[in-house]
């Protein structure tokens, strides 16, 4: 739920990086963070563990300024992908108003990604949300890995409504705006 506030003429907008332990998601959030002006981002909040992984999650937010004469912000957070932090997982999906499915393209890593998005089904429900009903983009991320799933596996295992998708090499942050961008229009082309 975006949540708008009309005195004030101010929208944010809760943003949320889920998908399978290590496939990027801290990444993506890192180099939104070392190519945004200070001026229009917060510092990122970083809640790791060992090996850099994530514990509860990552957060940045951005201020994009004037959009539909709301000051419009974005709140970005990293979901922890590993198995044991489901509880964290579950809880961080509170008020999401969009989605960015992080999937990684490696060929061994495909159940994972299944099983992942089957998780986040499940967790969405809890929230009385579907895949439908909350605007979700998936991100092939790693393409620039040897041993990879072609395009058309991973939507037809992930993304069955068709939603848009984009090829990613997040350490390097191809595809990593792009992503950005195509999830944002959604939740706001939705806010009339
Ligand atoms: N080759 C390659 N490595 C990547 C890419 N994106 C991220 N990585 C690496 O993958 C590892 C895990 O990345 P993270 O961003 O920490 O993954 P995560 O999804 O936040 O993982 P969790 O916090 O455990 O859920 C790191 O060593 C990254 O440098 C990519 O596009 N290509
Ligand atoms: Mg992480």
């Amino acid at each position: 739920m975006v949540l708008v506030n009309y005195a004030d003429r101010k929208v944010n907008c809760k943003i949320v990086y889920c998908g399978t332990g290590e496939g990027g998601k801290t990444t993506n959030l890192g180099y939104i963070y070392s190519k945004l002006d200070p001026s229009i981002r917060s510092d990122m909040t970083k809640l790791a563990g060992v090996n850099e992984r994530t514990l509860f999650f990552d957060f940045l937010s951005i201020n994009l300024g004037e959009v539909k004469g709301f000051t419009t912000s974005f709140s970005l957070y990293t979901a922890p992908g590993q198995k044991q932090y489901a509880a964290a997982r579950k809880l961080i999906l509170n008020g999401i108003d969009g989605i960015i499915f992080v999937a990684d393209s490696r060929a061994d890593k495909r159940q994972e990604n299944i099983e992942s998005l089957k998780d986040l089904v499940e967790d969405l429900k809890v929230y009385n949300l579907t895949l439908e009903n909350v605007p979700i983009v998936f991100q092939y991320n790693k393409r620039d890995e040897n041993n990879i799933l072609s395009l058309e596996t991973l939507e037809n295992d992930l993304n069955k409504l068709g939603y848009p998708s984009f090829e990613a090499v997040a350490t390097n942050g191809s595809g990593v705006f792009a992503t950005l961008k195509s999830i944002s229009n959604l939740i706001l082309s939705g806010l009339q």
